[in-house]
This record gives structure tokens, C-alpha cells and sequence, in this order.
């Protein structure tokens, strides 16, 4: 299908480099214009419905399960959605963002929060990630119109600076205990307002986040793709949710080699760019 290109450059500025990096996520607008997000909509659909989680009833869900149905690394079996998890556009914001030369595909998910879904439990994604590296980042973009109401993020401004907050993953556990912490620690939570489709949020591995159930009647279709600093090694995988991650995006790879399987190409290098200028 032609399917648009996504190779335009999209320009971030210092302030919202600065805010990025001190509250831990910004929200950019318009990232992918309408007239993209539209065409690329269905492909991503598709992809999902045919490579992702199939719906049960909400009430036979555990609270994770209620939050969404996934899809995941959409990338590697549809060649469509490759093209669109493998943007350059959206990979130079990500290094842009992190301040790195280059950045490599960790995994990419669908995120459809259905009518009456429920809250995405707070939750730090690093948890998951067998990676050496702070240097993490994830855009979550909106295939559809979105209102706080039908469940766009909240992060704990800030957070991301504390690192590694323990094994908690995501659960009703997890949301008791970061909603007691960041009480305690009087960090602020921005909700994302209402976002249109195309405009995206980002946010570090380490920044505590979540979002509130769907009390809509309107499905919130989300496409997210995560990226790491080129050069990040593996780290020990010292929990079961990294363990899995290892087998599942990292290809085994020893803790301390280099974090560069299969799964992870570079999809943006400053250096290569330099490179051409200079033939
Ligand atoms: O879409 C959601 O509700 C949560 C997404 C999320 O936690 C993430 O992309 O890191």
C-alpha cells in the first residue's frame, strides 16, 4: 500500500529538550499530521487484530488485562507497521530528546483501551528492561482523538530521577505502592489533556506513569515505540519480567555485550547523516 513517508524532520526545541528532561516526559504536538495518522490508522489496526492479544470479557481480566488488549512488536511480523515503528522522524526526536548520537528499536506495542477499560496501574517500564542505560525513551501517539476521559497518560513529573524505584511490576501492587510514594514524595501528576491524533507524548524508562480507565464509549487506539541508546549494554536480568524480555527482544545476550540483537536496529544515526555530508 502507499502508505505515507515519514522521514520529514521533526524539530524539537532546547525548552522542550529541558522540559524532557526535567519532568521526566513532554507532550509534542502534531508529530505525524492527520492526514498521515489516518492513513497509517489501519494498517496498525489490522496488524494488531491479526498479531495481538484477542479480546475476553473486561470482567474475566486482572487489572493489567482490563487496562488494554496489546499488540506487540507489530514491527517484525507486518512490513507496513515496520515502516512505521522504523520512522526516521520519530526516531531523531527520541535522540534528539535523550541528547544521543544514535538510537535502536527496543519493541514497539499497540495500546487499545477499550470502552470501560480499566486504569493502566502506575509503573516504571525500566522494570521490564534488562538495559545498563537511563538513556530509554517511549512515544505514546494517539491514533484517534483523545480525552482524559477515555484514559491519555499521567506521569509523576520528575520521578525518572530517582532510577530504579524496586521490583514492583505492574499490577494492583504497583499502583498502591507508587500512589502512596509519590504522595509521600509530593511529586506533581500532569494528565495529559486531550491529544489529537498524531500528537505524541514521550516519556524516560525510569518516569513513574500511568493512565485512568475509559469511562467513554469510544475505543482509545494507541500506537507506542520504545528506543535505547545505541551502545546501552545488557544488564543482569535480576527479576522474572527481565528474564523474559532478555529471551523476547534481546535475544539472549549476555549481560555486558552489547544490547544490538536482531530485534534492535539502529533506526536514527547522527553520525551516519555527518557521514554523507561529508562525501
Ligand atoms: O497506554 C497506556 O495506558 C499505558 C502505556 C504505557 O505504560 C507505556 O507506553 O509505557
Amino acid at each position: 500500500m502507499n502508505l505515507p513517508k515519514l522521514d520529514g524532520k521533526y524539530v524539537v526545541s532546547n525548552e522542550q529538550v529541558e522540559c524532557f528532561r526535567r519532568d521526566g516526559f513532554i507532550v509534542l504536538p502534531r508529530v505525524a499530521s492527520a492526514e498521515e495518522i489516518a492513513a497509517w490508522r489501519p494498517a496498525i489496526l489490522d496488524a494488531r487484530n491479526e498479531h495481538g492479544q484477542q479480546a475476553v470479557p473486561l470482567e474475566q481480566r486482572d487489572t493489567y488485562g482490563k487496562a488494554f488488549l496489546k499488540g506487540l512488536n507489530l514491527w517484525a511480523c507486518d512490513a507496513e507497521v515496520c515502516r512505521f515503528v522504523t520512522s526516521p522522524r520519530f526516531a531523531r526526536i527520541a535522540a534528539d530528546l535523550l541528547g544521543v548520537e544514535a538510537v535502536r528499536i527496543y519493541h514497539d506495542q499497540a495500546l487499545i483501551k477499550e470502552p470501560g477499560g480499566g486504569i493502566t496501574p502506575w509503573h516504571q517500564d525500566q522494570h521490564y528492561w534488562p538495559l545498563d542505560t537511563a538513556s530509554t525513551v517511549t512515544m505514546w501517539m494517539p491514533l484517534v482523538d483523545v480525552t482524559a476521559e477515555m484514559g491519555t497518560m499521567r506521569f509523576a513529573c520528575g520521578s525518572h530521577l530517582l532510577g530504579y524505584l524496586g521490583d514492583a511490576p505492574i499490577g494492583d501492587a504497583s499502583e498502591a505502592q507508587f500512589e502512596t510514594f509519590i504522595r509521600k514524595r509530593g511529586f506533581r501528576v500532569e494528565q495529559c489533556p486531550s491529544l489529537h491524533a498524531g500528537d505524541a507524548s514521550f516519556h524516560f524508562g525510569w518516569t513513574l506513569h500511568g493512565a485512568p480507565g475509559n469511562c467513554t464509549s469510544q475505543t482509545r487506539e494507541v500506537m507506542t515505540v520504545i528506543w535505547f541508546a545505541d551502545g546501552a549494554r545488557v544488564s543482569v536480568p535480576d527479576n522474572s519480567s527481565r528474564q523474559r524480555d532478555l529471551s523476547r527482544w534481546l535475544n539472549d545476550i549476555p549481560p555486558g555485550e552489547l544490547a544490538a540483537g536482531p530485534l534492535n536496529p539502529v533506526v536514527f544515526d547522527r553520525r551516519a547523516l555527518e557521514q554523507d555530508k561529508t562525501v
